[in-house]
């Protein structure tokens, strides 16, 4: 659900992949600023961001652990507001919740998720149907109730929400429940009315919680609203719906910083079940790659030699790579450890990971045979490839004890690996880094 933003912060890191100076560091935020903007985060949210970043990174001693770090931890803090985290339930039960916004804004539906939620973690929860404004509110609770067997306090005789409330919350104490979910009426636009309502809601029941719920497709007006009814009623959190739809993720970033009080939910889907808590440190891991790219930085930054993968991505660009350069790559991915445990680390490569499970990389007998066949080649074939023609090659399988077969299919390997290297190395480090893995994995398929 947090694919563009979780892109936006990979491509940024890449920008800093094997420098260390400020124009590497200037060049990242950049790129980091591009992208949080086109995933719609608030403009004053990314700048703030983007300049504690800039500020925590030199500190830290530019490089890209330490960029790393700075995005992870002031993205955390960005997240973060003063107040609750997740569901937390009152000293007291009944834990009472108000669920609040404008109509349409998915308040009934997510107070069905929240009981759903609840029922899950052994709650006993009811809902109290205090929508009285539009005549199916009540109907399409009842069925939502029933599908997901939920208990249902309503009264069709009864006019004033006011009283449905509080008859709701002696329901709720006589019958031991948990939590006590009320769901109210919304508006087209903010009015006196409404807000007169909940307000009185609000003073009957005293609720442990006040939620809003706001549609992340109406974007930053249903922060504003948010922002709003803060002012007017209080809130202490949001919950934020449909973030399934159009919308590019990044409203879920603003939300603490713009309306001062935490982000507790998203609702991710039409269907009870999705729902989820938000918790800023478990989202930024989640924003920084399902992957951990920060170990995965680690391990490549200390093993391929800086210099020497800056000299082989400029010979990949210009068409150069030998086999020298395919030796030396094998060797690096060696000393790199396991294949699969390194492209668990990349996120979108995982899934090959559990393709390799079995591999052996380095005792596998098509590195060996490999690199039989490379070292039967003289010198200046190994570094001009092109010079291989049917008899060198004739001559090369029978010094590798190979087929020619064999060799042929090798290099027809060979090549594909180096044009795919070279239609990739125009992007990033770690567009190359992920290539050259792809590369790899076609030359030896297991
Ligand atoms: N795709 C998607 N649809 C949602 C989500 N939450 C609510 N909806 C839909 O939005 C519409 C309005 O929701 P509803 O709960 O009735 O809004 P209310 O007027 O605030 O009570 C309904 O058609 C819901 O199915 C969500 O997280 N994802
Ligand atoms: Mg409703």
């Amino acid at each position: 659900m947090f694919d563009i933003l979780t892109d936006s912060f990979k491509s940024a890191i890449n920008k800093i992949r094997f420098s260390d100076d400020e124009k590497a560091l200037k060049n990242a935020l950049e790129t980091l600023k591009k992208s949080l903007l086109k995933a719609d985060v608030y403009h004053k949210v990314a700048k703030d961001l983007l300049s504690s970043v800039e500020i925590d990174t030199k500190r830290y001693g530019i490089g890209q652990k330490q960029f790393l770090r700075a995005i992870k931890e002031n993205l955390t803090k960005v997240l973060s507001a003063n107040g609750n985290q997740g569901f937390v339930f009152a000293a007291k039960a009944p834990t009472v919740a108000l669920m609040m916004g404008l109509q349409g804004s998915g308040k009934t539906t997510s107070t069905v998720k929240l009981a759903v939620y609840l029922k899950l973690r052994k709650k006993k929860v009811l809902i109290a149907a205090c929508d009285l404004q539009r005549l199916a509110a009540v109907e399409q609770l009842r069925q939502l109730c029933l599908q997901n067997e939920i208990d249902l306090y309503e009264n069709e005789h009864e006019k004033n929400p006011v009283k449905i409330a509080k008859e709701a919350l002696e329901k709720a104490k006589e019958g031991f429940y948990d939590v006590l979910l009320v769901d109210t009426a919304g508006r087209l636009a903010i009015d006196e009315e409404l807000m007169k309502e909940l307000s009185q809601i609000k003073a009957a029941l005293s609720p442990f919680e006040q939620f809003y719920v706001a549609d992340s497709m109406s974007g930053q007006d249903g922060i504003r609203s948010a922002v709003s009814f803060h002012e007017k009623i209080g809130i202490t959190g949001v919950i934020l719906s449909k973030y399934d739809g159009d919308g590019k993720g990044g409203i879920a970033l603003g939300v603490a910083s713009q309306v001062g009080v935490p982000l507790r939910f998203v609702g991710t889907g039409e269907k009870a079940h999705d729902l989820e808590s938000f918790i800023p440190e478990r989202i930024v891991n989640r924003l920084m790659g399902e992957g951990d790219l920060a170990t995965l930085a680690e391990k490549t930054t200390t093993v391929i030699d800086e210099k020497e993968a800056k000299a082989i991505t400029k010979k990949i660009q210009k068409g150069e790579f030998n086999f020298n350069d395919f030796l030396a790559q094998m060797e690096s991915i060696k000393k790199l450890g396991s294949m699969k445990s390194l492209l668990g680390m990349i996120p979108g490569l995982s899934s090959m990971s559990a393709q390799l499970k079995d591999f052996d990389f380095e005792n596998s007998v098509e590195m060996k045979r490999i690199k039989a066949m490379i070292s039967s080649m003289t010198p200046k074939e190994r570094v001009t490839p092109s010079v291989l023609n049917n008899a060198r090659k004739r001559r090369i399988a029978s010094g590798a004890g190979l087929s020619q077969m064999e060799v042929n299919r090798f290099f027809k390997q060979f090549e594909n690996a180096a044009k795919m290297a070279k239609k990739f190395s125009g992007k990033s480090g770690m567009a190359n880094f992920q290539s050259m893995m792809q590369g790899q994995n076609r030359t030896f398929p297991r």
